[in-house]
């Protein structure tokens, strides 16, 4: 095969606590019942399946600081980070298939404690970079970013089970796309720390091409550094992805989706993925669930090398008659 080959290791984190709304737990095992694993394998790549974390029920865990469920998703995140290391130690490309988006702190952090500093590719119609003390909702998938970034460390207030996260992303090395519901407090950390966002007014302006240059000319010119791509399938368009637990119209297209993870994969820099906020129970039909799950096998398809022009194996022969 002339692309791919890439080693994938596989962990599912079946957990909604990040964010109030059940059923985004279901999304690990829905997206490997749409058959994540032989595509993989039929497009050239090794996969390990890690199975899923599993997570301890927690009793008596009021907000902290506003913060809810600190206690489940701090814990929550400890164990998934030490899994994702585990991953990366072991030579894979990581695959987090969440779960809500409260995941991407352990993911993000066990990947740079397993490879350093890295950069940052956030494709989401939010910014999730909410402090406790910012956030409207109280809810950790609005916030995992704050958590992260070195710069904001001083803004974050002490939380129980939080306490093991140390900050691992400079604010120079992360990138937004298709962002169209920022709160105000996230407006403000934004420019206040330049970070570099493709907002969905950017992508109709410049183009899914032009965003895709410029996030790589940008990334690239702060030194090439591992990719941590976080997915939340609510950057798609609630018309190709409804099943999810907060849509906002004005998303990007099917395939504005599939050419952001088209080029990430080109850039051979891609070291995790994260999936999240598959939500099967926020999908009014079988439809709507099957082209939320849908879009998100193909976009991970496409991180691994599958191209749209379609390939063949290097020793294929047009059959004589
Ligand atoms: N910014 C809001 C809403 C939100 C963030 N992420 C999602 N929704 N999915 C918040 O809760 O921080
Ligand atoms: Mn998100
Ligand atoms: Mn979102």
């Amino acid at each position: 095969f002339t692309r791919g080959h890439h080693s994938v290791g596989i962990v599912g984190a079946p957990f909604w606590k990040g964010q109030p709304r059940a059923g985004v737990e279901l999304g690990p095992d829905l997206i490997r019942n749409a058959g994540l694993v032989d595509k993989l394998k039929g497009q050239g790549c090794t996969v390990k399946d890690y199975g899923n974390v599993t997570f301890e029920e927690v009793t008596n865990d009021e907000p902290i600081n506003g913060v809810r469920r600190p206690r489940a998703v701090g814990r929550a995140n400890e164990k998934l980070s030490n899994v994702v290391a585990r991953v990366k130690r072991d030579g894979h490309t990581c695959v987090m298939l969440g779960g809500d988006h409260s995941l991407a702190i352990g993911s993000i952090h066990g990947h740079a404690s397993c490879r350093g500093e890295l950069s940052v590719l956030w494709v989401d119609a939010h910014a999730d970079i909410n402090t406790p003390l910012t956030s409207p909702t109280g809810n950790v998938h609005g916030q995992p970013m704050s958590y992260l970034i070195h710069e904001l460390h001083s803004k974050i207030p002490a939380i129980a089970d939080f306490s093991w996260i140390t900050p691992c992303v400079w604010a120079k090395d992360l990138v937004y796309i298709g962002l169209r519901d920022v709160d105000p407090g996230e407006h403000f950390i934004l420019k206040n720390l330049n970070i570099k966002m493709f907002s969905m007014t950017d992508v109709d302006r410049l183009g899914i091409a032009k965003v895709m240059e410029q996030t790589c000319d940008y990334l690239f010119s702060k030194g090439k550094k591992p990719i941590h791509l976080s997915y939340d399938i609510d950057a798609l368009d609630p018309s190709v992805s409804p099943a999810t637990g907060t849509p906002v119209r004005g998303g990007l297209t099917y395939r504005e989706g599939i050419y952001i993870t088209e080029v990430i994969n080109q850039t051979g820099l891609l070291s995790a993925v994260d999936m999240v906020e598959v939500n099967p129970k926020r999908g009014s039909c079988d439809a709507e669930i099957d082209s939320t799950v849908t879009a998100a096998v193909d976009l991970l398809q496409s991180c691994f090398g599958r191209v749209r022009e379609g390939t063949h194996p290097p020793d294929y022969q047009v059959p004589k008659p």
